[in-house]
């Protein structure tokens, strides 16, 4: 039996090279050696005001990209959240087991209420990691690939799943975090001490994944550095060591071949390999994307939410079963 493994990304805004590298690149990888369950997070996305025909196209957009990404809809579970309302239905049964003092203490909470304020925030915006805990629980998840920025959300199911085998008798499975070495944490190009969003106002610190290449070309020429001349992987200098590992990976080359690589170049002619590099690593998921249409992703997430649903529905009924319902 293959072990499982369970991911997805929100449908808002437009994904940048931060989810590609972060996250949907090792979706990919990950898929031949685990049974794979990839999910468009709609009911996340609503914690934030959405216009419901921009969510509704995002939603189907994002289908797209996880393929034109290469995840294979034979091979993995692609499937859109709220096609499958055992997501909601554990939610609610494991609010009821998190603290208050547990879900104040997480920090995109607070990164993402600073803007419109606490006090005006939804309480969806709160409660989200219960739901994230839902949607990896549900499937009795092994591994969930994510990108360092959910890391707590992660260190949090896995407490809420304890808590409720220990309350409950086994039940779920206890979820390991999958954060790659390198790419989990690409940052902002015009601020490196942000990292890389898709909220982000300023969107020159993104490579989004449909910018054409004159936009790459210009974002990265564009992108700030660090004092200094070497190009090189040293952490004092996180513009430099961001771009450096963007290179690292667009490129498959290994450390010390990209180091040596610019040895005794300037940042100009390192910034002009880079978006070269960018852009040709970008082609061919742009020029997938296209060739995809509307009807076939209909059909895959109408499949991927029936699959799906057979492996929820047991552990809700399982759950609902231990708490006392009928
Ligand atoms: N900068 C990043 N570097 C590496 N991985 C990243 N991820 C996000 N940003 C980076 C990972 O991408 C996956 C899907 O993310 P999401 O759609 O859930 O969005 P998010 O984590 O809230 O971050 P975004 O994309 O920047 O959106 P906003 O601006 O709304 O916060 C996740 O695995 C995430 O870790």
């Amino acid at each position: 039996m293959k072990k499982r493994i369970f991911s997805g990304a929100q449908p808002t805004g437009r994904l940048h090279l931060g989810n590609y590298l972060g996250a949907l690149r090792n979706w990919v990888t990950l898929q031949d050696e685990y049974e794979a369950f990839y999910c468009i997070v709609n009911l996340h996305a609503i914690t934030l005001p959405q216009d419901p025909k921009t969510l509704r196209q995002k939603t189907l957009d994002l289908a797209r990209i996880y393929l034109a990404a290469g995840v294979d809809p034979e091979r993995s579970t692609i499937f859109i959240q709220s096609d499958v309302p055992e997501h909601a239905e554990l939610t609610w049964v494991l609010l009821c087991a998190a603290r208050m003092g547990e879900l104040e203490r997480m920090t995109q909470f607070k990164d993402k209420s600073q803007k419109g304020g606490r006090e005006r925030s939804s309480v969806g915006l709160f409660t989200y990691p219960a739901l994230m805990a839902a949607d990896i629980l549900l499937y009795q998840t092994d591994l969930v690939p994510v990108g360092q920025d959910q890391k707590q959300h992660l260190e949090l199911t896995r407490d809420l799943a304890e808590r409720f085998n220990r309350d409950f008798g086994e039940t779920f499975v206890i979820p390991e975090p999958y954060i790659p070495k390198t790419g989990a944490n690409i940052r902002s190009l015009q601020d490196p001490a942000k990292k890389m969003s898709k909220s982000d106002e300023n969107e020159a610190g993104a490579i989004f994944l449909d910018d054409d290449a004159d936009a790459i070309a210009k974002k990265i020429k564009r992108a700030v550095t660090d004092s200094g001349t070497e190009i090189n992987f040293d952490e004092t200098r996180p513009s430099i060591h961001n771009l450096l590992t963007i290179y690292q990976l667009v490129t498959g080359k290994s450390e010390q071949e990209c180091v040596e690589n610019f040895a005794g170049k300037g940042y100009g002619q390192f910034k002009g390999e880079l978006a070269d590099a960018v852009i040709e690593y970008l082609r061919p998921f742009q020029e997938q994307i296209a060739s995809i249409d509307d009807d076939a992703l209909h059909a895959f997430v109408k499949r991927g939410a029936e699959k799906a649903r057979s492996i929820a529905s047991a552990t809700l009924s399982d759950v609902f079963s231990k708490v006392g319902m009928s």
